[in-house]
């Protein structure tokens, strides 16, 4: 039988809710700083989310919503650098919080001797950010690698992030299991070999297609807070180490 020996996790959406509160609003803070009139409100947001990765979303943006506004590479780079700036601020001040179970889970997995990694688009910083500010001071150091942003060169739902992470780990994709909160981070687990795949729903992901993962959940739960299943190969009204290693067993055999 194969053993369960690390956990990958994404950030976006998986650890905290930093899409709506956080990105978008750097984003927005960048655009009004340099002098623009953009204003990505909630519901665009869900459709530029289809892209990963801030600089390829902004010229997304740029491509659907605005195609007769000429953008340097520069342009583009020069906000997403601001943007960056500003939501490492965000991240001090309020702060956004980890997402249910989380921190309960981190804290199993270490106890359990497993590895920890993150795979993410997101900015490197962005990461320290919300680690020191939500996880811990030293939450960095939670985590065996720290796999994010440009360190690819294709962003997920290329598998490119997840296969890098393990090969860090010196792991095979049937050591690992990965949590994730969206399609396009579906796909990318999907695509580097990994089978066992959780994911945690929210707000902007709720609607999409999770066909292949191995369970899906409204989030991760805690003692006081159950989690519900919507699908998936095991029961569980919180996803701990037990849950996750008979999951593991149950894809990989
Ligand atoms: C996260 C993202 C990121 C952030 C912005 O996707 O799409 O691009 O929205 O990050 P996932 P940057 O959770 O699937 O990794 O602006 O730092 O690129
Ligand atoms: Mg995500």
């Amino acid at each position: 039988m194969k053993e369960l020996k690390a956990l990958i996790f994404d950030v976006d959406g998986t650890l905290a809710d930093t899409e709506r509160d956080g990105h978008r609003v750097a984003f927005n803070q960048a655009f009004a700083a340099a002098g623009l009139d953009w204003d990505w409100t909630e519901e665009l947001y869900g459709d530029l989310l289809k892209i990963t990765g801030g600089k390829e979303r902004i010229r997304y943006f740029l491509d659907k919503y605005l195609p007769e506004f000429e953008a340097s590479a520069e342009l583009i780079a020069g906000l997403h650098k601001d943007k960056t700036q500003r939501y490492t601020k965000l991240m001090e001040n309020p702060g956004i919080p980890l997402r249910p179970g989380v921190r309960r889970l981190l804290q199993e997995a270490k106890q359990a001797g497993m590895k920890l990694a993150i795979a993410t688009t997101t900015t490197p910083a962005n990461v320290s950010a919300l680690l020191q500010n939500s996880l811990a001071a030293d939450g960095e150091s939670w985590f065996d690698i720290i796999a994010a942003g440009d360190i690819v060169p294709a962003k997920k739902p290329a598998p490119d992030i997840y296969v890098y992470a393990m090969e860090q780990l010196g792991l095979a994709p049937e050591d690992c299991l990965a949590l994730e909160d969206s399609e396009n981070g579906l796909h990318s687990v999907l695509q580097s070999g990994i089978k066992s795949l959780v994911i945690t729903l929210n707000g902007y992901t709720q609607d999409q297609d999770f066909e292949g993962a191995s369970l899906v959940v409204n989030h991760l739960g805690d003692p006081d807070n159950k989690c519900e299943k919507v699908s998936g190969l095991v029961d569980a009204d919180m996803v701990n180490i037990e849950a996750l290693k008979k999951l593991h067993a149950h894809v990989w055999g």
